[in-house]
């Protein structure tokens, strides 16, 4: 049984009909009587990884109250997959899914260092077979104002964490994708100061609701979405959710990250959408959902404010932007 469950949430990409082969899965799930979140892919065990410490599933489930999960309708497959920002594949939406295919996954090192106990380059695989794979259902708003609700397959970043012990030091999280001109192509033109690089302070990092992806709509992800590890922090821009990531620093100071350094008038480090901070060339007050043609206001932390604006109680929103 458990085996089946494994390949239906790890469903190869290459396989057709993805939504589809989801709903089908959900049906299997439903059958086989297991929800959809909480599935255990690996033995928790081995390696230079920290044991226990995973999240218990019951009090995510009640830190969460159902956040990670939404009754408003999936954005199709296709748009997830076809309008996409990856400026290593170019800066078109549509670029990503055309170029992308460049990108090799596998094997696919990590490397973890900095404020750690446990630093090393770990192996994908080795570090999947330790972490809970869950789907969530989370929105994406973009800073250019569109938004988009997807059924992300990952696990809590903050399980990852507690296996590698940061030290007392750690105050940030820094974030690395992979540059590799061969395989990413745009990193041939200096469009932005490769390799892309983001952050998130720690309490940010270690909420559950952020998450690092392996998969969207039940199927390992698309090179173009960030494959084969990518950041999803469901309250803040698109921005943040960095792709391909490789390396995973602990820091004691703010990290750089790539928009911030590119355009520090309109993007700041902290990236929560927020209606009320209108990026300095459009509003942020409404977004279009991919696939619907109202606008619609936008909500501040992009609906998540109940679980993650105490993170930000003691700050001035318009200056930490
Ligand atoms: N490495 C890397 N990560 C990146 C980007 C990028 O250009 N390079 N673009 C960011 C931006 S601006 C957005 S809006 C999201 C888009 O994610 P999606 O294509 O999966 O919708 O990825 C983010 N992560
Ligand atoms: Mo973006």
């Amino acid at each position: 049984m458990d085996d089946v469950v494994k390949r239906l949430l790890r469903i190869p990409a290459s396989e057709v009909t993805p939504e589809e082969l989801y709903l089908n899965r959900r049906e299997f799930l439903r059958a086989a009587g297991i929800a959809a979140t909480g599935l255990v892919v690996g033995p928790a065990l081995g390696n230079a990884f920290a044991q226990g410490d995973a999240s218990d599933a019951a009090d995510v489930a009640s830190e969460l109250s159902g956040l990670d999960r939404t009754d408003e309708a999936l954005t199709s497959f296709e748009s997830v997959t076809t309008y996409n920002n990856f400026y290593e594949f170019g800066v078109g939406k549509g670029d990503p899914a055309r170029n992308a295919h460049t990108l090799v996954t596998r094997p696919w090192t990590v490397t973890i260092d900095g404020e750690v106990e446990r630093p090393g380059a770990y192996d994908l695989d080795d570090l999947l077979a330790n972490v809970t794979i869950e789907e969530r259902v989370y929105r994406l708003r973009c800073v250019e104002a569109w938004s988009m609700v997807i059924p992300w397959q990952g696990f809590m970043l903050r399980d990852l964490i507690a296996r590698v012990e940061p030290t007392s030091r750690a105050r940030y999280v820094a974030f690395t994708t992979l540059h590799d001109p061969d395989q990413m192509p745009g990193q041939r033109r200096r469009i932005l100061d490769w390799p892309y690089v983001e952050g998130l302070r720690m309490d940010e990092a270690m909420h559950p609701l952020t998450i690092l992806a392996t998969g969207l709509y039940g199927r390992d992800l698309p090179n173009q979405n960030g494959a084969p590890l990518r950041l999803v922090v469901p309250w803040k821009y698109g921005f943040k959710s960095i792709k391909s990531i490789v390396r995973i620093s602990f820091v004691e100071d703010q990290p750089p990250n790539t928009w911030n350094l590119m355009a520090p008038h309109e993007y700041g480090f902290y990236a929560n959408v927020n209606p009320e901070v209108d990026h300095p060339r459009w509003s942020q007050a409404t977004e279009r959902r991919i696939g619907e043609f109202r606008r619609r206001d936008t909500l501040p932390f992009n609906g998540y404010g109940e679980a993650v604006a105490d993170l930000y109680a003691a700050m001035d929103l318009r200056r930490n932007f």
